[in-house]
């Protein structure tokens, strides 16, 4: 069979290659990097990796035929937890923040999430997609090729269905791959503070609305003190699965309310931020295989505990990244950055990091058939880093590494420019 396209002169391939789940324990540690390789795609797909000198029967009159220079090459990198769409800012709580008013006092002033609800519902659908496009660009740049995308700043019907609109544009428009996700249970909206059962009920109609309209393929719950509690997030979580959704939580981010155990207990998907997570409650998820997504820019700009992610890898908890880019708890769209605290906070190898942002990633966002490693049959979804191995990437930070990505066997962003 010709490539279309061969990469050649590969200092480090990444592969991820090899075990059939996410990976656990020792297995994150476990990386395959193959030294001098090449990659060979044909119709968005990779065809052969080998390092023995390119086969002769791959090169075809229109190969294109391009010399990695000797870089490191890593599948493209998947954000598994993102707030993508929404509008305004909340800088204004910036100062608030730094004297000292938590997280949730800002919600409970009505500002917080709740700021970001005003704003998203007076914002158009325009308005929202070029905001949302423009984060998208950046997230390309630092090599991500796949996000997961939330809604949940309508808290009403017809805005959420405006946030997942616009996500769902944006998976036809943007080469980024976005899988959606329904999170109506974002706050409660402050008609509803007296009575937060009777929201949960409005929760529950939208479900079968939001599924039908082909919208979301996952339902997620702000499960936190003052939030959702956990037999609120449990109805809404069951009434979800029940209609074929896959389900996702906010977990334990601020107090340990048993977020963890009730990730186990309705099968959820994946349990996110864990921050607070209980001995008992990593256990119960590490005997399902259930992912951990972890997200420590939260952590670093709330100025809060890192998750326990190495008793969770001790445990056998599959571990997965996330940058939560959101304009209140983490403003920011750098992966990299991420995966810098991944190794600084979490005390993640870089090896680690690296599983954590591929392979585990895919399986937290039901992917892993067709990216998150680069296998023959897998999308032609990797970046070209200008590093000579991945620990340079996190010892050296705060910078974008990334020279060139490609998805689906197309370069998409090049020496600091998207091109796709
Ligand atoms: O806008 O504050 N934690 N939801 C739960 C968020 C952070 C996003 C936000
Ligand atoms: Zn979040």
């Amino acid at each position: 069979m010709k490539a279309d396209f061969i990469l050649k002169n590969i200092g480090q391939l990444v592969t991820m290659a090899g075990g059939n789940g996410p990976r656990i324990g020792k297995q994150m540690d476990e990386v395959e990097i193959l030294k001098g390789a090449y990659l060979a795609i044909k119709d968005k797909k990779i065809i052969t990796i080998g390092t023995d000198g390119i086969k002769d029967n791959l090169i075809g009159e229109k190969t294109i035929i391009k010399d990695a220079e000797g870089l490191t090459v890593t599948p493209g990198l998947i954000d598994p937890h993102t707030h993508l769409v929404h509008g305004g800012s909340r800088e204004n709580e910036f100062s608030k923040k730094l004297n000292g008013v938590s997280y949730i006092d800002i919600l409970n002033q009505g500002g917080g999430i709740l700021s970001t609800v005003k704003s998203t519902k007076k914002a158009t659908h325009k308005q929202l997609y070029k905001k949302a496009k423009k984060s998208l660009d950046i997230m390309l740049g630092y090599g991500m090729t796949t996000i997961e995308a939330k809604s949940g700043y309508g808290l009403e019907l017809e805005t959420e269905v405006k946030q997942m609109e616009v996500a769902k544009n944006l998976n036809e428009d943007h080469p980024m791959d976005i899988a959606s996700t329904f999170l109506g249970a974002h706050a409660i909206p402050i008609e509803y503070k007296g009575n937060p059962d009777k929201f949960v009920e409005e929760i529950i109609k939208m479900l079968p609305i939001v599924m039908e309209k082909g919208l979301a393929e996952f339902c997620d719950v702000f499960c936190e003190e003052g939030v959702f509690s956990i037999p609120q997030a449990k109805k809404i979580l069951l009434a979800a699965k029940e209609l074929g959704y896959k389900l996702k939580i906010h977990a334990d981010e601020i107090v340990s309310l048993g977020g963890a155990e009730l990730v186990a207990e309705v099968g959820a998907i994946s349990g996110d931020h864990l921050m607070a997570a209980s001995d008992k409650g990593i256990e119960m998820m590490a005997k399902k295989g259930i992912i951990a997504n972890i997200l420590p820019g939260t952590s670093f700009n709330l100025g809060k505990a890192y998750a326990p992610v190495r008793k969770m890898i001790e445990k056998g908890v599959p571990v997965a990244l996330s940058t939560d880019y959101n304009p209140g708890s983490c403003p920011t769209e750098n992966i990299q950055f991420i995966m810098q605290l991944g190794s600084l906070g979490l005390k993640m190898t870089p090896k680690e990091v690296f599983t954590a942002v591929t392979i585990n990633a895919a399986y937290s966002i039901g992917r892993e058939k067709n990216i998150g490693s680069l296998e023959v049959g897998k999308a032609a979804d990797f970046v070209i880093f200008d590093a000579p191995n991945i620990d340079y990437i996190i010892y050296h930070f705060g910078i974008n590494h990334t020279k060139d990505v490609y998805k689906n066997g197309k370069l998409v962003y090049s020496n600091g420019r998207v091109c796709y």
